[in-house]
């Protein structure tokens, strides 16, 4: 029998799309888009396709592992979990709770991946992750500046005269977006990419303005102090909305315009142009995840949210500080979920320095790590490092779908369902708010299991069996309290397929902010950190020395094929690792097209093949990220665990290298 059967992405991704999946004799067979959905409308990409494959593939984990003297066998589930419960009962009375790490991603958008936490607190509170790899630095950023980071619905776009796209690869990452784009161009508006590499989106922008990485922050600077030399700030917004913006005309008075084009590689004429599109109203700014992962990110987001108050596009149609969209997923009500008053003891380690904690963790040190959603060996900065922190802990236990590096460490692996193989919810908060279900097309290969029948096996044999003794449908409807209060429900979301969340489609139109003035802070006087000039830790301007020694700065942008590290192994043809270098050091270097070379620092390094980015900007250099070992080994051998300014972001774009031919 076929069908075709409504479902949704789980990709941690910015546009989760409604698929149309066919289901013949309980395969899946094939991944579409389903034209219903009022976003996506019908179209997905390849890593959505590629499901139907991460579905299917020989390559799927079927049995529970465990490692026997350097190899794995085959166990029961019964033993698996048997011999984990005993451990954590074991871990919990001799060192307490915090012994046990939980190490994970975000790498399935299911709202039930949530209970994992539920599980850890009813057992009476781990370690757990603080921050985020991916975009830390800039939510904490917008919480300073507007009290929360909030997004405009997508069709705001019609409405705006002048677009900025700030270091967001929209072709390859945010596919709707550029379909939405495509179409505001048509209808006139203009559009303006900066970024350090000349991606797809920069193809069809009307201007493409080239940036030395990191430096966006200093572009702001310079974008604003042209507008107030011009007198195109908006004095009504400042006055009434803002505080602080006293400090930031001190600051803006501390630098000529001349050193910042010199420190942003950006001629002087681009901010002046830049300082008038603002001031033609509504110019809306959509950031990238990229320009923030940085030593300065946190300051960066700040100082283009400061551009788009000081020119009075906040809180206006077509206007906008698009970073993400909190709101989404503030529509949830977690802590039915997750039970944080169940906790009775907490220890948070950075997600960044995760390895370097568990390494130096005292009182209690770690005994075990048990990851879920997530590939650290690939995915967390400073490869050497995570490798010795994962080895060295006496017990290792992975949920996954996958051989992956970090499985391949393990003591335990336990094998888990991939998303046609359960019922959740999916949404995103970074670009639009609608939630899609999801609902279970197909058995489970083998023996493998969702996440949440391990936490409650593992729930029954620790003694808390009742918290986990819901129905998956019981579970969504805990979280959908707040929703239900607003007239919508669980039901209507599952006959629908997809539901538009009650969040404001333009974000601070009542001037309201969420900050505790309630105006947007430009301030440092209420425990944020001051507006600064700040470059890269990893750049001629902070660290000359360095920059001698490693002269390029490495990007490991996200790939177009895979999210992240789940779909390399799955090509037809295995993949090679491509060291995309810009003209001036292919020159330099007289390298060609697929020459062979070694790209390293003080961390580590990587070997791949020579692609020539024409337009790239001088001395850039791009990896894609999440390659796995055995396809040539993941770009994190070479970034830096550092965190970023606020504590909260990653900065595995703040990164210098060197590059020789090798043969
Ligand atoms: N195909 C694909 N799509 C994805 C993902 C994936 O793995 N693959 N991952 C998803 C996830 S989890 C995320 S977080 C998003 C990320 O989505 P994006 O934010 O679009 O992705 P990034 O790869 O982080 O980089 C975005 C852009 O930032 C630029 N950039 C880097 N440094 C700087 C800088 O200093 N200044 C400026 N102006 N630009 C800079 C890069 O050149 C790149 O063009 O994508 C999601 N979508
Ligand atoms: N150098 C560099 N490093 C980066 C980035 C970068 O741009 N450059 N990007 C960063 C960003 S933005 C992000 S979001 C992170 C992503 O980091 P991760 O989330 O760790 O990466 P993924 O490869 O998406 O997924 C990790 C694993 O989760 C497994 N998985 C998928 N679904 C499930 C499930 O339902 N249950 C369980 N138990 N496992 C599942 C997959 O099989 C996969 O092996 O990486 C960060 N790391
Ligand atoms: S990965 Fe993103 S763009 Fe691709 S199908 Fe999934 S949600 Fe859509
Ligand atoms: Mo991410």
């Amino acid at each position: 029998m076929v069908e075709i059967r409504q479902a949704a992405c789980p990709l941690n991704c910015w546009d989760s799309c409604g698929f149309n999946v066919t289901v013949e004799n309980n395969r899946v067979t094939q991944v579409e888009g389903d034209p219903s959905h009022p976003i996506t409308r019908g179209k997905i990409c390849g890593r959505g396709r590629m499901l139907e494959a991460r579905t299917n593939t020989k390559q799927r984990l079927l049995h529970p592992l465990k490692k026997i003297n350097g190899t794995f066998e085959q166990i029961s589930w019964e033993q698996a979990l048997n011999e984990i419960a005993a451990k954590l009962i074991k871990i919990k009375e001799t060192y307490g709770s915090t012994a046990v790490l939980h190490s994970h991603d975000y790498a399935n958008n299911g709202l039930l991946k949530n209970l994992d936490q539920r599980f850890f607190n009813c057992y009476g509170g781990v370690t757990e992750l603080y921050g985020s790899l991916c975009w830390g630095a800039g939510i904490e950023a917008q919480k300073w500046d507007f009290g929360d980071a909030h997004s405009h619905e997508p069709n705001d776009l019609n409405n705006s005269k002048n677009i900025i796209v700030w270091g967001r690869n929209v072709a390859r990452t945010n596919m709707h977006f550029y379909e939405k784009l495509l179409e505001a161009k048509k209808r006139g508006a203009k559009l303006i990419v900066i970024d350090p590499v000349f991606n797809a989106t920069a193809k069809i922008a009307d201007d493409y303005i080239s940036i030395k990485p990191g430096m966006d922050g200093l572009l702001a600077a310079g974008i604003i102090k042209e507008m107030l030399r011009l007198g195109l700030e908006d004095h009504a917004f400042i006055e009434q909305y803002t505080i602080g913006f006293e400090d930031v005309v001190q600051l803006l008075g501390s630098i000529t315009i001349e050193k910042l084009s010199e420190m942003t590689e950006v001629p002087c004429e681009v901010m002046t142009n830049l300082a008038h599109i603002y001031a033609d109203k509504p110019t809306s700014t959509f950031m990238g995840l990229g320009l923030q992962r940085y030593k300065n990110g946190g300051n960066t987001i700040r100082f283009i949210d400061a551009l788009v108050a000081v020119s009075g596009n906040i809180g206006m149609a077509g206007g906008g500080a698009n970073y993400a969209n909190l709101q989404v997923g503030q529509s949830f009500v977690f802590e039915e979920l997750t039970l944080p008053n169940r906790r009775q003891n907490s220890r948070q380690f950075s997600i960044m320095e995760q390895s370097e904690e568990v390494l130096n963790a005292i009182n209690p040190e770690i005994q075990m790590i048990v990851v879920t959603c997530g590939n650290p060996l690939t995915q967390v900065p400073d490869t050497k490092v995570v490798e010795e922190a994962f080895s060295k802990v006496a017990s290792l236990v992975v949920i996954e779908q996958f051989m992956t590096d970090t499985a391949q460490l393990a003591d335990y692996v336990l094998p888990t369902t991939t998303a046609f193989e359960e019922e959740d919810i999916y949404y995103s908060s970074m670009y639009h708010h609608y939630v899609n279900y999801g609902p279970q097309l197909v058995p489970a290969p083998g023996e493998a299991k969702p996440d949440l029948w391990i936490w409650t096996e593992l729930a029954n044999r620790l003694g808390f069996g009742a918290d986990f003794d819901f129905t998956r449908k019981q579970f969504l409807k805990m979280a959908f309290q707040a929703l239900e209060t607003k007239g919508l429900s669980l039901e209507t979301l599952i006959e629908k397929h997809t539901l538009e969340l009650p969040v404001k489609a333009i974000p601070w139109q009542d001037r309201k902010f969420k900050t505790p003035t309630g105006k947007v802070e430009f301030t440092a006087r209420f425990g944020q950190k001051p507006l600064t000039l700040a470059v890269p830790e990893e750049s001629k301007w902070a660290n000359p020395q360095l920059a001698e020694k490693y002269p390029y700065s490495l990007l490991t942008i996200h790939p177009l094929r895979s999210n992240h590290s789940q779909n390399y192994h799955l090509f037809a043809a295995a993949p090679k690792v491509k060291v995309e270098v810009a003209r001036n050091i292919s020159d330099r270097l007289g390298l060609q097209k697929d020459d062979l070379v070694r790209v390293w620092n003080d961390r580590g390094e990587v070997k791949g093949y020579i692609a020539i980015a024409a337009s790239a900007h001088p001395d850039t250099i791009n990896i894609d990220e999440g390659i796995w070992k055995r396809f040539g080994g993941s770009v994190n051998n070479l970034t830096s665990s550092r965190p970023s300014d606020n504590g909260l972001g990653s900065t595995l774009y703040d990164c210098l290298v060197n590059l020789e031919k090798i043969n």
